[in-house]
Formats: structure tokens, sequence, C-alpha cells
């Protein structure tokens, strides 16, 4: 049967962090995104949302980009296709090329509709079976005299692995200095690409930190750089930014670029690309784990949804709400407790939005009537 829809909605809301985020490229304090909302003929809801920043530091995708490429493209092929399944979305968008957080947020809400039709939580929508989700915290780059205490903080509050971001200037001796305050915490780096193999020599320190690994050291684009330094440091390189598609790791495994990857639904173009990625790399024997865009609580719902696919092996960077908001978009919030998210067994996302909060943070609204 078709999921007949009758329109869909773009919510633009604007949300200041708890904590300014840095990261190898800048910092971040405001965040800027869509939450996407289709809503079917009984007025079932589905809701995605979108991860581009403002500037496009991280990929070429922004907050307007993504405008761009919901109203002008994806939300007319929405419009003119007849949809079953969630997963033909992906494959009535591929016409367009790249836009994957654009593509992401509007599947995102598709799939939260179908399994809600279906009386499905999301997970099992998904063919997720774990029950609980193991959790990480993701620690930005600040002043030194701050950052053993925030470390602490997320330690004592049971976060299973602490991720620093580093960057020239603040990498090996920082990491050192972490290292010995807390000797056996799983422990790892992200660069969000900041070095080049001219960096080489220094990197290889890092190998003497026991890091579960080193997350996109060099160019956001590059897989072939990666496979070079591989081969000389000990330390599991994963690749974050370089991962677009499936294609992708199937070119990573061959090369030996990283032996871990994350997946961001986002980066993939959404939840089908990023079931296809789990997948091959189930087959290969290789950890995975879910990455991180700072999102809101209907983000978040989806990365724990997809989290319980079970080659999900390492902690991902799903924290709670509270990590970064003061008010959370839905109800309840996201908690953590001992570095473990219970999954919802509610149909769809498994949270509620919380209209209250949302209407605090919209600044603009556009709906698309489909009949
Ligand atoms: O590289 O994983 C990254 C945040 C924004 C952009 C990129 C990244 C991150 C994080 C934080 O590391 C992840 C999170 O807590 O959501
Ligand atoms: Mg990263």
């Amino acid at each position: 049967m078709t999921i007949p829809i009758n329109y869909i909605k773009l919510h633009k809301l604007n949300m200041r962090l708890k904590e300014p985020f840095t990261t190898s490229f800048g910092t971040l304090q405001d965040k800027e995104f869509f939450i996407t909302e289709a809503a079917d003929d009984r007025d079932n809801r589905g809701y995605g949302e979108s991860v581009a920043f403002t500037s496009p530091w991280y990929s070429e995708e922004s907050v307007k980009t993504n405008l761009h490429m919901m109203e002008d493209f994806l939300i007319p092929i929405l419009k003119e296709n007849e949809i079953k399944h969630p997963e033909e979305v992906s494959t009535l968008f591929s016409p367009i090329k790249r836009n994957n957080m654009a593509k992401s947020a509007l599947e995102g809400a598709i799939w939260d509709l179908y399994a809600k039709r279906e009386n499905l939580p999301l997970a099992k929508a998904l063919g997720g079976i774990n029950k609980e989700v193991d959790v990480g915290i993701s620690i930005g780059i600040q002043p030194l005299e701050d950052f053993l205490k925030t470390i602490d903080y997320y330690v004592q509050e049971g976060y299973k692995r602490i991720k620093i971001k580093i960057k020239p200037g603040f990498d090996v001796d920082v990491l050192r200095e972490v290292r010995k305050h807390f000797p056996d915490t799983p422990m790892m780096a992200d660069a969000n690409s900041a070095y080049t193999l001219d960096d080489i020599e220094h990197l290889k320190q890092l190998d003497d930190l026991n890091l579960m690994m080193i997350e996109q050291p060099l160019s956001h684009d590059d897989i072939v750089d990666h496979a070079k330094l591989q081969e000389v440091m000990h330390t599991p390189i994963c690749l974050d930014e370089s991962i677009h598609s499936l294609e992708d790791p199937r070119k990573a495994i061959e090369l030996g670029s990283c032996k871990v990857i994350n997946i961001k639904i986002g980066r993939v173009g959404g939840i089908t690309e990023s079931k296809r990625i789990h997948d091959l790399w189930k087959e290969h024997g290789i950890d995975v784990w879910c990455g991180g865009m700072l999102e809101a609580g209907v983000g978040r719902a989806h990365n724990i949804a997809l989290t319980t696919l079970t080659q999900f092996t390492m902690p991902g960077d799903t924290a709670g709400s509270s990590r970064y908001w003061e008010k959370d978009i839905i109800k309840p919030e996201v908690t953590v407790k001992n570095g473990v998210i219970s999954v919802p067994d509610h149909p769809g996302i498994g949270y509620e939005l919380d209209e209250e909060a949302l209407a605090n943070y919209i600044v603009e609204e556009k709906k698309f009537d489909f009949y």
C-alpha cells in the first residue's frame, strides 16, 4: 500500500547549545536546522531533522542549501511519486547528486511516518534488536584549565568512552596529559581533517596512548592518503567525513584506508543507506558506531533507532539531551544512565515532539500541500 502524504512541513529552528563546541575548524554555539514533518491521511506525522550547519565547514552542505534542495528538488520528487516503502526514497532521490543531508532530512520523516502507520518502533522497522545502546561523549577543544574537569565530569556520568577533538597545537601533549589522569578510560581522538601526510611522524606518537581510534586525521575527501597513514600506524583509523555512500566504505576496505567507520545518517543520505553500510561492515566483521552532528531530539531519536542494529558494537556519539540543550524538543528528553540509553518502544521515533519547546525555537515555517 502506498504511503499517502498529505503535506510536508519544514520547521526552521534556531537553538543555542549550552556550551560552545570547538573543533579543528572553528566554534559553534547556535544551531540552525530544519525539523521536517510528513503527514498522512490519518494525521500520523513523521519527523526528520536536517544536520547541515549554517556554514559549510564540515561538508559542502549548509542550512540554505538544504532548504534549496528540499523545496526546489526533493519535495517535488516526493509529490510526483508514489511511495510504498521508505526504502524507495533514496532511489527516487538518486538523480539529485549528493546533498545527502537534505535528502536524509526528508527520508527520516518518511521512515518515522511509515513506522507510525505500521504501529512499529522505528528501531524494529529497521530490523534493530538491541534494547539499549552504549554512548560515549565528544569533547570539544577548550582551555586546558577546564579540560580535565570537563572530562572527569563525563567519566563520572558513566559515558563509555571519551572522544577528544584535536588540531595541530592541541593534540599529542594534551592527549598524553589526559591519558595520565585517566589511564583506563576508553579514549579516542577526532581531528576533523586537520592534518596531512607531512604530519605522519607527529601522528605516530599517538600510537603510545592506547587510543581506540583516531577519527578523520586527513583531508575530508580522502581515502588514499588515509591508507598510507594506516599502514604505518597501529592506532585504528576511523573515517567520518570521507564516507558518503555505500561505495566509499567498499573502496576504503579495498584500500585499507581505515579499520572502523562511524555512520552519520545525514552524511550518507539517510537511514536506508546507513543500513546498507552497516550490513556491508557486518559482512566483513568490522566495528561500526553511530556518529553525531549535535542533533536535537528528533535527529537523536533516529540515531538511537539506527544504533539498535547489531553491528553497532562501539559506543556512539549520541549523548543525552542535557549535554547539548537547556531544553530539548522532545518528550521525554534522551537520558543516559551508566553510559546507556534505553531504546523507546513507542511507534516511530518513540518520543513525542514537545510542541511548547518547539514553538520557542521556530523561526520560520513552510508547508507543501500534496493535494
Ligand atoms: O566530527 O564527529 C564529528 C560535531 C559536529 C560536527 C562533526 C562532529 C561532531 C562531534 C560531536 O564530534 C558529536 C555529537 O556529540 O553530536
Ligand atoms: Mg568526526
